[in-house]
C-alpha cells in the first residue's frame, strides 16, 4: 500500500516537471519510439534475358552517340509497354536526341515513332506516370534548354485510323532542373508532374489535364538551409492513404523536408529534418518497404568518405518519418555511382524493393526489401551486362515487373523478363 502510494506521488511529480504549474501536460510531444521491425526474408526473384533491342539509328546530331536515359510506358495506349530514350550526340549544336519505339508485348521493341534532336546543357530527365489519363501511362520529360530555362512535358500518342496524334503538353520555368517525378496531386486519378528547381530552391507542380496537357506550373518554396543544393524529390501520401499526395525533397547535407499538399498544386514546407553524421540523400523514391500501408521513402544515402548505402525513412502516416535506417550493400556496389533508382515490388511479396543500375560494374542491382530496413541482393547472373540505364515495367503483360538495361555505347537495351509469373 505504501509502495503504491509512493509510486503515485513520484508519478505526479514527474508529470509536473516542465508543465508550468500543474496543468495538463503541454508542449511538444516526443516522437514515439520506432517500432521493432522484424526481418522477413524476401522471396527470391529471377529473370531471363530476351533478345536485345536497338535504339533506331540517330538522325540528328553527330556520332558517336551515347544512350543516357530510358523510360517504359504504354504511351500509345495499345496495352503494350513502349520504350523511350534520350541519346547524347557529339555535336555541340544538337546535343541530344530523343525518341520512342512501340513494344511488342513480348519484351522487344520494333518500329519507330521517331523523335527529335535538341540542344540541352545537361542530361535530360525522362520518366513515366499515368499522366495522360486515369491508368493512361505516358512519358514525362524535362530538359535544361539553357543555363536558366527548363522545359517540361508529358508525351504520348493516340492512333486512330492509321493516323498518329501526339497527346500531352509542355510547361517551362526559369531555373535549373535537378529532378522530376509524377504523382496524383489533385486526386483526379491522373498523375501530375513535379519538377525540382535547384537554383530557385523550389518545386514546381504541373497538374495534368491528361491528353490535353499540363496546367501552368505552380511554385512552392523550399526552406532555407545551409546552401546545400537540393538533389532529388519523391511524391507520396505520407500523411496517410486518404490524404493528398505530398512531396519529399532531399536537401543535400541539410537532410530532407516534407512539403505538405495545401491545395493540390501548392505546398507548405515543414522544417528541415537532418539525417545526422553529415549524411545526405542523392536520390529519393517513395514506396511501402515494410508493407504496413504507410508510405515510406528510401534513397541513396551518402556519408562523407563512406560508401553508398541505402537509407530508408519509414513513414508514420502523419507526414513524419522514423530516423533513417541505413543498409549496407556489397562493397563493390557501394564504391560505384548508381543510376536510375527505381522503387517497385519485383518479387510480389507486397513490399517495395529497390532497383538501380551500376554502369561502371555493368550490373543491374535488385535489392529485395526484408521489411526491416534491410535488403537482400538478388543473385541472378543475368543481371550482369551493360547497364548504363535501368527502367522497369511489365513488358509482357503477365503481371510481374520486368527490367530493361541500357548499353550506352552500343545504343541497345537488354530486356530481362521476370520469371515469377
Ligand atoms: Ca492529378
Ligand atoms: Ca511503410
Ligand atoms: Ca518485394
Ligand atoms: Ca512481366
Amino acid at each position: 500500500m505504501h509502495r503504491l502510494l509512493a509510486l503515485v506521488v513520484v508519478s505526479v511529480l514527474a508529470g509536473g516537471v516542465g508543465c508550468g504549474g500543474g496543468g495538463p501536460a503541454s508542449g511538444p510531444t516526443p516522437p514515439p519510439p520506432p517500432p521493432v521491425r522484424t526481418r522477413i526474408p524476401p522471396a527470391p526473384v529471377t529473370f531471363f534475358p530476351v533478345a536485345a533491342s536497338d535504339v533506331p539509328p540517330p538522325v540528328f546530331g553527330t556520332a558517336p552517340y551515347t544512350l543516357v536515359a530510358t523510360a517504359l510506358a504504354d504511351h500509345d495506349d495499345d496495352g503494350k509497354v513502349d520504350f523511350a530514350w534520350v541519346a547524347a550526340t557529339s555535336s555541340t549544336t544538337t546535343t541530344h536526341e530523343s525518341g520512342s519505339r512501340p513494344g511488342t508485348g513480348a519484351g522487344g521493341f520494333t518500329g519507330d515513332y521517331g523523335g527529335s534532336g535538341f540542344k540541352a546543357t545537361g542530361t535530360p530527365f525522362l520518366g513515366r506516370g499515368a499522366v495522360l489519363g486515369a491508368a493512361e501511362d505516358g512519358f514525362v520529360f524535362a530538359v535544361q534548354v539553357t543555363a536558366t530555362f527548363v522545359s517540361v512535358s508529358t508525351l504520348g500518342y493516340r492512333i486512330s485510323g492509321g493516323n498518329r496524334a501526339e497527346v500531352g503538353g509542355v510547361g517551362s520555368f526559369s531555373g535549373t532542373v535537378a529532378g522530376i517525378t509524377s504523382g496524383d496531386l489533385d486526386d483526379d486519378g491522373i498523375d501530375d508532374l513535379v519538377a525540382l528547381d535547384a537554383a530557385g530552391r523550389r518545386v514546381l507542380a504541373y497538374v495534368s489535364k491528361g491528353e490535353a496537357g499540363l496546367h501552368a506550373g505552380v511554385p512552392s518554396a523550399l526552406p532555407a538551409g545551409s546552401g546545400a543544393a537540393p538533389t532529388s524529390l519523391a511524391v507520396g501520401r505520407v500523411h496517410g492513404a486518404t490524404s493528398p499526395a505530398d512531396v519529399v525533397v532531399a536537401l543535400g547535407a541539410d537532410g530532407y523536408v516534407v512539403l505538405t499538399n495545401a491545395d493540390a498544386a501548392a505546398f507548405d514546407a515543414g522544417a528541415v529534418v537532418p539525417l545526422g553524421a553529415g549524411r545526405s540523400f542523392e536520390a529519393l523514391v517513395a514506396g511501402d518497404f515494410d508493407d504496413d500501408g504507410l508510405v515510406d521513402v528510401a534513397g541513396v544515402l551518402l556519408t562523407p568518405g563512406g560508401p553508398r548505402r541505402v537509407g530508408t525513412l519509414f513513414g508514420r502516416g502523419d507526414g513524419t518519418f522514423d530516423d533513417v535506417v541505413p543498409a549496407d550493400v556489397e562493397a563493390a556496389v557501394g564504391a560505384a555511382p548508381w543510376r536510375d533508382l527505381v522503387a517497385a515490388d519485383v518479387n510480389g511479396d507486397g513490399r517495395t524493393d529497390l532497383l538501380f543500375a551500376v554502369p561502371s560494374l555493368g550490373r543491374v542491382v535488385v535489392l529485395l526489401s526484408d521489411a526491416a530496413g534491410g535488403f537482400d541482393a538478388a543473385t541472378d547472373a543475368d543481371l550482369a551486362g551493360a547497364s548504363a540505364t535501368l527502367s522497369v515495367d511489365d513488358l509482357d503483360g503477365d503481371g510481374d515487373l520486368d527490367l530493361v538495361a541500357g548499353d550506352a555505347a552500343a545504343l541497345k537495351v537488354r530486356p530481362l523478363l521476370n520469371e515469377r509469373n
